[in-house]
């Protein structure tokens, strides 16, 4: 057994955290032989939620579960975090736009950020799910100078396992014959899934999948758009695959990703493939197996790929222009 790895969760009592927090303390976020501390970070209205999932969590007996904290205060929940996870968020009312949730939810990720400087663990890596979820990791990311920005992501793994399964059913293959996933900023209807560099069986997507027209448009908007087919269908969003989403991201953050492979990951633009520095943007990446990630270089944009970046890296500049006050 290795020592336990603290793993700060909000939103702790809503519904992505009831499927995600029963995995995390089953071990599939860091393995059989790694206990956790799950630290559960709520607003007040929902603390007597909190204490019902906890003791649910209890029920369960898990052995890797070391201790479990839960509190309506950031600095206590985030301290000594070695994971945070930042999945609470206000909801988008009827009739609100945009740039209303991002104005909505932009002080809860200030405060956060803030929070993580002061007390979470040198080492935290912090993924946001929240949305608009690229935005708000900027915004967390701001907040926490003292915390280098290598250590912040958001999360575009749902993104990713979707445009796989999409891609599996129309070739008529298993999803672990899709390989070389990449999303392309931001985690909204803009993204972009590139089948141009995703390999089936390590052949190229568009040499199995002869149907250019498919491929160009239906699968990226049925990409784009899942999120909403899925409120239409179920009633609610999408929960227990953005919980499984959340395990495959950072159990792959600290994994050794195949040198053929790679995963999707928005990251702090350097300016790669001219995408404008510090944006918090989806690139194709490979991690280390020590929580530090690569983005892949040399990937090759054809037009088609440059223009559907530009459209998602212009959502992300105008959103970024709606909460400049909180990048202090
Ligand atoms: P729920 O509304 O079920 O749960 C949210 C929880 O957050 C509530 O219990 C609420 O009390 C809590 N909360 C609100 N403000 C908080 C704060 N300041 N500190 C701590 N907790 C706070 O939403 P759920 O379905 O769990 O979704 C959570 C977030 O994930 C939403 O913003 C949603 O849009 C986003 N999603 C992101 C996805 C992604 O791929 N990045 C996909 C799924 C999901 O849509």
């Amino acid at each position: 057994m290795t020592s336990p790895v603290r793993i700060a969760v909000t939103g702790a009592a809503g519904s992505i955290d009831y499927s995600l927090l029963f995995r995390i303390a089953a071990g599939e976020m860091f393995g059989k032989d790694t206990p956790v501390i799950l630290q559960l970070i709520e607003i007040p209205p929902a603390m007597e939620a909190l204490e019902g999932v906890a003791m649910e969590i209890d029920d369960c007996a898990f052995a890797l579960l070391e201790d479990m904290i839960l509190t309506d205060d950031p600095e206590k929940g985030f301290d000594g975090a070695n994971i945070a996870l930042l999945i609470g968020g206000k909801p988008r009312g009827s009739g609100m736009e945009r740039a209303d949730l991002i104005r909505a939810n932009g002080p809860i990720f200030a405060e956060q950020g803030k929070a993580l400087n002061a007390v979470a663990a040198d080492d935290v890596r912090v993924c946001v799910v929240a949305n608009p979820c690229n935005t708000n990791a900027l915004i967390t990311m701001h907040n926490a100078p003292d915390i280098p920005n290598e250590q912040f992501s958001a999360m575009t793994r749902l993104d990713e396992n979707r445009a796989k399964s999409q891609l599996a059913s129309k070739a008529g293959v298993p999803v672990r014959s899709v390989s070389n996933m990449g999303i392309w900023g931001n985690h909204s209807n803009t993204m972009y899934p590139d089948f141009f560099n995703a390999q089936i069986d390590g052949r190229p997507v568009s040499e199995v999948i002869d149907d250019q027209r498919w491929l160009k448009e239906e699968f990226i908007s049925t990409v784009q758009g899942r999120g909403s087919a899925i409120i239409e269908a179920r009633g609610s969003s999408s929960a227990a695959s953005a919980a499984n989403a959340a395990v495959d991201h950072v159990r792959d953050w600290f994994s050794t990703t195949p040198e053929d492979d790679w995963h999707a990951m928005a990251v702090k633009s350097p300016g790669a493939y001219g995408v404008t520095e510090g944006l918090i943007f989806s690139f194709p990446v490979r991690c280390d197996g020590e929580g530090n990630y690569e983005i892949v270089e040399g990937i090759e944009l054809n037009d088609f790929a440059r223009e559907k970046i530009e459209i998602t890296e212009q959502q992300l500049l105008e959103e970024r222009e709606v909460v400049q006050d909180l990048l202090s």
